[in-house]
């Protein structure tokens, strides 16, 4: 892996970079501590929920001299932002602001983000660096298959794309046949999409005898949940492409608050001229961390209008690495999971991701699986089963010593014993955006 330096990275790449892009990290710094200061008392004044937490907390905007001083501010959840449902968080008045996206809100209440005509602007701006970082440029025809909707996936990767001066083909995510159908007519240069969702397409195509690595996409932007390193060796080797991470969350803006270069693929450079990333302690949140320790990802917004947004807990676990293509943004590591999705197995901590890193280097099985967790009647044990496919090309006699290598590499690199099952290729559920991995079958307490 190289670490280039932003000229050896401006030389690599035939693009324009965005002047912040470019800066050094002192100049950064001097960026966010002015408009930090300027943000925690823009919160304070016009949003009640931040004038009454700062009050309990004992904090006032004037506190905030350096940027170590922000880890005396308190942090916002989305707790917080379900509790001022709707529209509570706004620090606009309604109708200064231009557009409203929202969770799913699989759990309670939907949480509810709202963007003022500048926020929009700025959100373009930072998912077209995203896209170009990952190889995106001007002209391409770029096939957008994030859902549309109150989801932030679709309409903000759209106006990046266009920001960036692209052909975009909004096509939102499902129907798969047909998206084929218009990869093979309209022939894009890059895709956009969940990588549960590529691997679908991927996996259908083949079905329609259609080779992958066949098609005109050379460049894929992907993120809104967990993948691996494997899953992107797997999803470039079969679709012949590259493939670079986007990440974002519509509490602290949408996709592009962090977006991979293309040059280096070692994780997504954070756009610190727009935020300002913590990292601290999930289970003692006083503590704020270290580059390079791993904890639980927190942001503070340093440019929004309509939603300024003060420590965000993310609940995303990962690490800040240094910047490379970007010197002055630092890097996230891959999310290991968030620790909402994190299943304690007799005691055990285990991720999804870690499941699909150990199988996918098992040549006879598949990126299809689920993993289910039960409790057998009069047992007090936790069950995990790993349901996984087998490749097609493998013959069903040598799944089982598989099934039996997963199984024990399991137990070795995370320390859980578990059931393997393998099934048939095409037996499981496909994703059609955010895949859900875990299926609780457990008694609800
Ligand atoms: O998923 C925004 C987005 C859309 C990002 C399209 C990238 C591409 P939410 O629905 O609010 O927003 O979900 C945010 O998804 O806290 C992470 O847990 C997860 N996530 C998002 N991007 C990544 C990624 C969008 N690249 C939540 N890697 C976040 C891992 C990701 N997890």
């Amino acid at each position: 892996m190289t670490t280039p330096t932003a000229e050896s990275a401006l030389a690599a790449s035939d693009a324009v970079l965005d002047r912040e892009e470019t800066i050094s990290r002192d100049e950064l710094e001097a960026l966010q501590l002015s408009r930090l200061q300027h943000t925690v008392a823009y919160a304070y004044d016009r949003v009640p929920l931040y004038k009454r937490k700062f009050d309990e907390a004992g904090v006032h905007p004037t506190d905030l001299r350096e940027l170590s001083d922000l880890g005396k501010f308190p942090f916002t959840t989305k707790e917080d932002l379900r509790l001022e449902y709707p529209f509570g968080m706004f620090a606009v008045p309604q109708q200064e602001v231009a557009r409203i996206h929202a969770s799913s809100g699989t759990t309670g209440r939907a949480t509810v983000v709202g963007y003022t005509k500048k926020d929009l602007a700025d959100w373009a701006k930072l998912v077209a660096r995203s896209l170009r970082a990952s190889g995106v440029r001007p002209g391409m025809k770029v096939h957008n298959a994030y859902g549309y909707g109150l989801f932030t996936g679709g309409m903000g990767a759209h106006a990046g794309a266009e920001a960036l001066g692209c052909t975009v083909i909004p096509i939102s995510g499902g129907q798969t046949e047909r998206q084929i159908t218009l990869i093979q007519d309209f022939k894009p240069d890059a895709i956009l999409a969940t990588p549960t969702y590529l691997l679908t397409i991927a996996d259908a195509m083949m079905k329609q005898g259609i080779d992958p690595a066949s098609t005109s996409l050379k460049y894929a932007v992907l993120g809104a949940e967990p993948w691996t390193e494997e899953m992107r060796h797997e999803l470039e080797t079969t679709m012949n492409i590259k493939a670079c991470d986007i990440y974002g969350l519509s509490e602290v803006m949408g996709p592009g608050v962090a977006g991979e270069a293309v040059e280096t693929q070692d994780g997504s450079h954070i756009w610190e001229d727009h935020f300002r990333p913590e990292i601290i302690d999930a289970f003692d949140p006083s503590v704020v961390l270290g580059d390079g320790e791993p904890g639980e990802l927190v942001f503070t917004s340093l440019t929004k209008e309509a939603l300024p947004i003060i420590r965000y807990r993310t609940k995303d676990l990962t690490r800040l690495l240094p910047g490379t293509a970007r010197p002055a943004h630092r890097r996230m590591g891959r999310i290991t999971g968030r620790s909402d999705d994190m299943i304690i197995l007799r005691g055990v901590n285990l991720f999804p991701s870690q499941i699909e890193e150990i199988a996918l280097r098992i040549p006879e099985l598949s990126p299809h699986f689920q993993l289910e967790l039960t409790r057998p009647e009069g047992q007090r044990m936790d069950q995990l089963t790993v349901r996984i496919e087998r490749r097609e090309s493998v013959t069903a006699e040598v799944v089982a010593s598989a099934a039996k290598v997963l199984q024990q590499q399991i137990k070795i690199h995370v320390g859980s014993s578990c059931t393997v099952d393998v099934v048939e290729p095409g037996s499981l559920e496909r994703s059609n955006g955010k895949l859900r991995r875990i299926y609780d079958m457990r008694p609800k307490a």
